[in-house]
């Protein structure tokens, strides 16, 4: 996800009074100081141009300054242009582009002094600058890529002449930002500064007052580039970003910066820029920003909830769940005692923990010290009592009602007071597991996704006496172990596996009209996702779903399921697992269709009296995708999510969704509600209430959200 650092830079300017205006003037001597103050991030909103304006004019037309200085207050410089405000009509946007052209032409030295971030606008503002000084753990970088977009103010032809056209396109593509100190070495900072960071760049400015000619970043050539460069991140984005727009883009005008004049590629930036800005996917991106921020917004949960510290936590259960789980608390230095019914068991687990970072380790990614330290925080035990004293327990065992009463029944008599009891159930009713303690307010459903160490999302389950507290440090703890924590309610499934079930249910019945899993899978793959229904159902084991299948009808008093899918889970193909399910496996893991399961599948039709019709791509991706959206209005209806934008954020972040088609709600507000509900009704799926009436009202998703103070 973003580079969203946690711990802001100590500001090393004094926290000013909020000042009247977003640029503030000041002078050190012969040095004039223009000072942003737009929190949170400095983004370049409305106001910062003309205040700068202002400044530079002001500098021009006093012969006592002799240079200028262009810093941020609280925690950082300029972290990009204001993405708030690029849906405004371009005369209202803030003029980012006509200040970098004020600052390329000023005729005293610039200084930009950088500390927290300098991205996407931020960091094409400071290489419009002259010069650019920083503290050693500023971040640099363009980060455009991620939103859709493409650095629109001279990043593409600016950053090209300083660090090169390779590592211009590697941070450009990636958007992944560098430290200043590699920035020094590749000299897009001029000087690093230990100490106070304005009192370092009024050194530096007046040390340069005479220095000329003044070095213009735009009067430079690309050093490094070469047909092969460009060719070769053409071929690389194929992989990298497939179906997307704006990396090729992004290439094409790093190749201009190499050989057209500076004046020319900055003007087709500018056009290219516009393109990718109205694109649907930087719509979706942008979106996605937005609504990952929104998830973490709970009415009634403040900064001021209390919360408690987690500082030690227990998991019971030391199975594929219980061990990836543990992983999240030990990556965060959390020591964690981990319990389960038999040695054996227990060893093992504990094997597969050490080989995960033993493999990390071989990437890299970990040092030997690393896996070490994770590994010493780890505490293994067979008696539940060494839970007593942690500050979170988190249960993950066996999907069964009876087995997780018994569990908290057991550790509500063994944890301390004020402990979190949670479950990692990922469907069960989470009051009805609450019910067993003496302390429902302690109780919460952490939903993790496996594998549990890797994917970012955690479904954080409130229930009925969920205390606020409680709620609050989950949230909290879901950040500090870097994930997506997403409020849902009380329900079978959830948001994620609730909507996935019905998706599940669409599948096959596409199937069962004539498509052959291989085209339904290839249908999801062309929208953007990973895997399809049937590659993912035999990754996850098809006995998993048929065991919820069969568990669904016996609540329901309905005889048990004999679909061709439970067929074939009933020959003992589970999927990736047994090397068999729908498809066939070999070491690659690559799927293959099995021509006896197509014959199983034209035998079922046969036997149930459906003669098969052709099914196209786009029914296929229209049935799949909007069977999630149908279940995602009735999520909605029900309150067990709070937004659509939450509903979004759970499918990019654990089932693969695309985040550039924005999530499932964002991908039906892009093709329209009235489409939608017409497609539902063709292919004899009910729509929700709310999706009809929005259709009908002609509103989208977001403007729900947005009406319910929700957005
Ligand atoms: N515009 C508007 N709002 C922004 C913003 C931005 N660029 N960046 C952050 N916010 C809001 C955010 O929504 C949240 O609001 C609050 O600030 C704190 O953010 C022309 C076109 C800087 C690393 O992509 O990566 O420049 O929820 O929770 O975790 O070429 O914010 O409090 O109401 O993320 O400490 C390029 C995006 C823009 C940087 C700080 N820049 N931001 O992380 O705080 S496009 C970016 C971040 C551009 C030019 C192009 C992070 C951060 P609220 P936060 P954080």
């Amino acid at each position: 996800s973003w580079g969203r650092y946690r711990n802001p830079v100590p500001a090393t300017r004094p926290q000013e009074a909020p000042s009247v205006s977003i640029v503030d003037q000041s002078r050190d001597g012969d040095i004039l100081v223009l000072t942003i103050n737009n929190p949170p991030v400095n983004a370049f909103s409305p106001g910062v141009p003309e205040g700068l304006k202002a400044g530079l004019d002001a500098a021009a037309a006093d012969d006592t300054v002799r240079a200028v200085v262009i810093i941020g207050a609280g925690r950082t410089f300029v972290a990009g242009a204001d993405i708030k405000t690029f849906n405004l009509p371009r005369e209202q946007a803030p003029d980012l582009r006509g200040t970098i052209e004020a600052l390329d032409a000023f005729p005293k030295p610039t200084v930009a002094a950088i500390h927290g971030t300098a991205l996407g606008g931020g960091l094409e503002l400071a290489m419009g600058c002259t010069y650019r000084v920083a503290v050693p753990g500023a971040q640099l970088g363009l980060p455009e890529v991620k939103l859709g977009v493409l650095p629109g103010a001279g990043g593409t032809q600016r950053l090209p002449r300083v660090v090169g056209a390779q590592k211009a396109l590697d941070m450009m593509l990636s958007g992944t930002p560098i430290r200043a100190t590699e920035a020094s070495q590749l000299g897009l900072i001029d000087r690093i500064v230990d100490g106070d960071l304005l009192s370092g760049a009024v050194e530096f400015a007046r040390e340069l007052a005479d220095a000329r000619p003044l070095p213009r970043i735009s009067e430079r050539a690309v050093p490094g580039a070469s047909p092969e460069v460009f060719a070769a991140a053409r071929g690389g984005i194929k992989k990298t970003h497939r179906g997307q727009l704006s990396p090729s883009l992004i290439i094409d005008l790093a190749e201009l910066a190499a050989t057209v004049p500076f004046q020319e590629g900055w003007a087709a930036e500018a056009g290219r820029f516009m393109q990718a800005k109205d694109s649907p996917q930087s719509r979706a991106l942008r979106h996605i920003f937005f609504a990952e921020r929104e998830s973490a917004k709970i009415p009634g949960i403040t900064k001021d909830t209390p919360t408690t510290e987690i500082r030690s936590a227990g998991v019971i259960g030391a199975g594929t769940m219980g061990g990836g789980i543990a992983m999240n608390f030990l990556n965060a230095g959390i020591p964690v005692t981990i319990v389960e019914t038999t040695q054996d068991a227990l060893d093992r687990g504990l094997g597969v923990i050490r080989r995960n970072y033993e493999a990390t380790a071989k990437k890299g990614r970990l040092t030997q010290a690393d896996v070490e330290t994770r590994m010493a925080l780890l505490t293994p035990s067979l008696d539940m009592t060494a839970l007593k004293d942690a500050d979170i327990v988190i249960e993950a065992v066996f999907e069964n009602m009876d087995v997780k009463k018994d569990i908290f029944t057991k550790l509500d008599a063994i944890a301390k007071p004020g402990a979190i009891l949670a479950s990692n159930t990922s469907t069960l009713d989470v009051n009805e597991i609450a019910s067993v303690t003496r302390r429902p307010e302690s109780v919460i459903g952490l939903h993790f996704f496996s594998p549990a160490n890797v994917m970012k999302l955690l479904e954080i389950v409130r229930a009925e006496k969920t205390s606020d507290s409680v709620l609050a440090t989950s949230m909290a703890l879901a950040r500090r172990i870097g994930k997506v924590g997403v409020v849902v309610g009380v329900c079978d499934g959830f948001v994620g596996n609730r909507m996935i079930h019905r998706y599940g249910d669409e599948a096959r019945k596409i199937v069962e009209e004539g498509a052959r899993p291989e085209d339904v899978d290839a249908a999801m793959n062309t929208l953007g996702l990973p895997m399809g229904p049937f590659q993912m159902s035999d990754m996850a084991g098809l006995d998993i779903g048929y065991a919820i299948r069969q568990h669904q009808a016996r609540v329901a008093g309905q005889p048990a399921p004999d679909g061709w899918l439970d067929r074939i889970v009933e020959r003992g193909r589970k999927g990736q697992k047994t090397g068999a399910g729908i498809y066939d496996y070999d070491e690659t893991r690559k799927p293959r269709p099995n021509a006896d399961m197509q014959r199983l599948i034209e035998d079922y039709r046969a036997e149930k009296g459906i003669t098969p019709r052709a099914i196209t791509p786009e029914e296929s991706t229209a049935r799949l995708a909007y069977s999630l959206v149908n279940e995602g209005a009735k999520i909605l209806e029900e309150g067990i999510a709070q937004r659509a934008g939450d509903i979004d954020v759970i499918y990019i972040y654990g089932y693969g969704f695309p985040a550039y088609r924005g999530g499932p709600m964002q991908y039906a507000d892009e093709v329209g509600l009235k489409t939608v509900v017409a497609d539902l009704e063709r292919y004899g799926q009910t729509p929700a209430p709310l999706l009809k009436k929005l259709a009908d009202e002609g509103k989208t998703f977001a403007e729900w959200d947005a009406e319910k103070g929700r957005g």
